[in-house]
């Protein structure tokens, strides 16, 4: 005989996700599934079929997350209506509920709200009433840059706009003299996204550790920025994005082809895990701060010009140059023409109670070095990199040889012996950068990292950072010439050896001739040093300088001259050698353009002019996969061989004009037109294997590619396109444009979708 089950008391249950999404500045993300920020209460609604009363009944709610919750770790909680839970007195994280003062007998609603210092990720509410258990539901839970106890607060709602919620961005790029900008579409909105950059949480090492530590901590946003900043890359775990610095790029893209995250995450998801081919500096930073501000941690995209690689942690970046025949040491040391990492907005308790290195934090995800065994860095905060604090975490020394290293100039002699040339504390790191709030234009933020170079100030700091530095490793000597002894003791060691194929290049065999310097002039005989043994009396002044006859462009011939100017009395007699290599933009030379030797006399008080050219002929092919021309004039006295002056010139060059623009109307779900235009700018060469690809996030899911026919010299080519926008607002559309001879020369444009 069938006999009905009993009634449950549980009518059904509302998660209202609709509501709270807008509440909790997550509708962006989804409006159908429950995703809440910590710290703020939200929305639920439990109707029943007996009159609830809390003077009479109890209602009790668990909140668990990950495999093992536990109350002493945040990762469970009991809590209720009326709060009579029998907690464990250890239980930390706990959350409440109230009775929304529209609740009635038959529909209970409740105001749930998770600490603010809740571990971010996926949690169970179940609920209990009169002996009878339910899943009430499950949500997400992520930080709440808007709650004041929140680590990752920011006062300003406009700052919150640009740092969390925007999903287009800007990344500046090129060298020290030619900053240029690409748009970067963060899309961390996206489909997927909580998923994807929860399951990059779960894969991290930590986490296959000790699973039950790893979900605890993410109430901690220093310890997920830096499981983060490790997960971007594919070294040592199931990371993100394999980084290459040099052809062949096989098996993957170049990595100037990307214009945004979303296409790296959602493809890094669907095929398991495994590495997308390939990264450089600026997508692994762009990558990062996808998933930050998907987070909720307050994120953004730092570039730094003339940026030094310190590769054995001595805040010197040694250069060794060849007395005549002999072969320079391996330098393991490098500058790149920019390097780009990422910044995120927390607190920073565990350093200073009084708040004092709060704020900015720099994480930098491109593999570079090691950090306790993982190549991952930070949070460093900028302040301590201000004030050189190297001796605290993380990462911190790393980070301030990026933006003020000392450069040293070695010659090495034939009998092995070094001789210290030219020192230079200016050199490294200019032009700090990132977007402005609201605007596209360029936001120099340098003072956040150090004091003005040639400051007293500045200094002080780079010898506090030393001391700090030397005395947290226990060296005890700190003069110049025991640091260079000693970091040829550290090159040796396994840590500085180990180099996986992926690794920047500044980690290869270096090659012979390493010639680097300041768009000016640098004399490079003569001791700046005095207590240095060797010393050589200063050379008459000459100075040197490139200039530019006209803009350089991809496509045409390129012209600068070098002047040069003497204040010595008498005539000089020079031997000058041009040389142009291209360039990437870590510093490594992949290939000489040209090589010229001129004789010249350099009048007293009067500039020399040396016209250069570089045919585009000679150029097109070896800077295909390169960032930057350098040009070097190395002029020798030929009465005094041993006068001997550099100057050196990184020269970006300028893309071909690329134009896109939509030509209708655009509303969601309803088909867009438009147009890209592209001449060719070479007189004597067919473009060949052109295609065009079209993204934005808002505007097309996938990445859409239109194969195009050769392009013949100085024509005009002309593309209508179409697509459907699925999200409203201001969106970016980026065009890319490859063939044979010009490589991922972008175009965006703005499109207002209307809902
Ligand atoms: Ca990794
Ligand atoms: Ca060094
Ligand atoms: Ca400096």
């Amino acid at each position: 005989m069938a006999r009905s089950a009993p009634e449950s008391v549980f009518r059904g249950v509302d998660l209202n996700p609709m509501s709270n999404s807008f509440l909790h500045h997550t509708n962006e993300i989804s409006v159908d599934q429950l995703i809440v920020r910590r710290g703020q209460p939200f929305k639920l609604t439990l109707n029943v079929a007996q009159p609830f009363n809390p003077k009479l009944h109890q209602l009790h709610i668990t909140a668990k997350t990950g495999e093992i919750p536990t109350e002493k770790q945040g990762t469970l909680s009991l809590f209720g209506v009326p709060d009579v839970s029998t907690r464990s007195p250890s239980a930390i994280a706990v959350w409440k509920a109230d009775l929304h003062k529209y609740s009635s007998p038959l529909t209970v609603i409740l105001m749930v709200t998770p600490p603010a210092v809740t571990p971010v990720g996926r949690w169970n509410l179940t609920v209990k009433l009169g002996g009878e258990e339910m899943l009430l539901g499950k949500l997400v839970v992520l930080y709440n840059p808007w709650c004041p106890d929140d680590w990752v607060y920011l006062k300003d709602e406009k700052e919150i706009n640009e740092y969390v919620l925007n999903e287009q961005g800007v990344i500046f790029k090129g060298s020290n003299n030619y900053i240029s900008s690409m748009d970067w579409d963060f899309g961390q909105f996206e489909e997927q996204m909580v998923d994807i950059c929860l399951t990059m949480l779960d894969l991290n090492l930590k986490h296959e550790k000790d699973p039950a530590d790893d979900v605890s901590a993410r109430c901690n946003p220093i310890y997920v920025s830096r499981v983060v900043s490790a997960m971007i890359n594919c070294q040592d775990d199931r990371g993100v994005l394999m980084g290459r610095w040099g052809p062949p790029y096989i098996g993957g893209h170049l990595p100037s082809h990307w214009s945004g995250s979303y296409p790296i995450l959602r493809r890094w998801f669907n095929i398991g895990a495994y590495p997308v081919k390939y990264g450089q500096c600026w997508v692994f930073a762009g990558v990062m701060c996808s998933v930050m501000r998907l987070l909720g941690i307050p994120c953004r995209v730092v570039s730094n010009f003339e940026s030094a690689h310190d590769n054995n942690a001595n805040l010197v970046i040694d250069e060794y140059h060849a007395d005549y025949g002999v072969r320079p040491k391996a330098n393991h040391d490098s500058i790149w023409n920019y390097h780009v990492w990422v910044e995120a907005w927390m607190r920073r308790p565990d350093l200073a109670e009084d708040g004092a290195f709060d704020g900015w934090q720099v994480l930098d995800p491109t593999p570079q070095e090691k950090s306790a065994g993982v190549y991952c860095c930070g949070p460093a905060p900028v302040k301590a990199i201000l004030s050189g604090e190297t001796d605290l975490k993380y990462d911190v020394p790393f980070v301030f040889a990026e933006v003020n290293a000392d450069c040293i100039d070695w010659l090495v002699k034939a009998d092995g012996s070094k001789v210290n040339i030219f020192s230079d504390s200016a050199r490294v790191g200019h032009n700090i950068s990132t977007k402005s709030i609201g605007s596209k234009e360029r936001w120099n933020i340098t003072d956040n990292y150090k004091y003005r170079e040639g400051t007293d100030k500045e200094r002080e700091v780079y010898n506090n950072a030393i001391t700090k530095h030397y005395s947290k490793t226990d060296d005890e000597e700190t003069d110049k010439n025991a640091v260079i002894e000693e970091d040829q003791e550290e090159d040796e060691s396994e840590d500085n050896v180990a180099v996986e194929d992926e690794d920047p290049p500044s980690d290869e065999e270096e090659d012979d001739e390493i010639e680097e310097g300041n768009e000016t002039g640098r004399e490079t005989t003569g001791s700046i040093d005095a207590e240095n043994p060797i010393s050589i009396s200063p050379p008459p002044p000459v100075t040197m300088q490139f200039e530019k006859v006209s803009p350089p462009r991809n496509g045409k011939d390129v012209r600068l001259k070098l002047v040069l100017r003497s204040e010595s009395s008498s005539v000089r007699s020079l031997s000058i050698n041009i040389s142009v290599q291209a360039t990437r933009y870590n510093g490594f030379p992949a290939m000489t353009i040209q090589t010229e030797v001129k004789d010249k006399r350099l009048q007293p008080g009067r500039d020399l002019s040396i016209p250069i050219t570089v045919p585009f002929s000679a150029y097109h092919k070896p800077m295909v996969d390169c960032d930057s021309m350098k040009v070097s004039a190395l002029v020798k006295d030929k009465k005094t061989p041993y006068n001997t002056y550099l100057a050196v010139d990184d020269i970006v060059l300028i893309d071909p004009p690329i134009s896109v623009k939509v030509t209708t109307a655009a509303k969601v779900n309803q088909s867009v037109k438009g147009e890209v235009i592209f001449m060719n700018p070479v007189t004597t060469e067919m473009l060949t294997n052109c295609t065009l690809s079209f993204s934005g996030t808002g505007l097309m899911k996938n990445e859409a590619e239109i194969k195009l026919q050769d392009l013949k010299p100085y024509n005009r080519l002309h593309v209508y396109f179409s697509f459907v926008p699925y999200k409203s607002g201001k969106k970016t559309l980026v065009v890319d444009f490859d063939c044979s001879t010009f490589r991922d020369i972008k175009a965006s444009c703005i499109v207002n979708v209307q809902p």
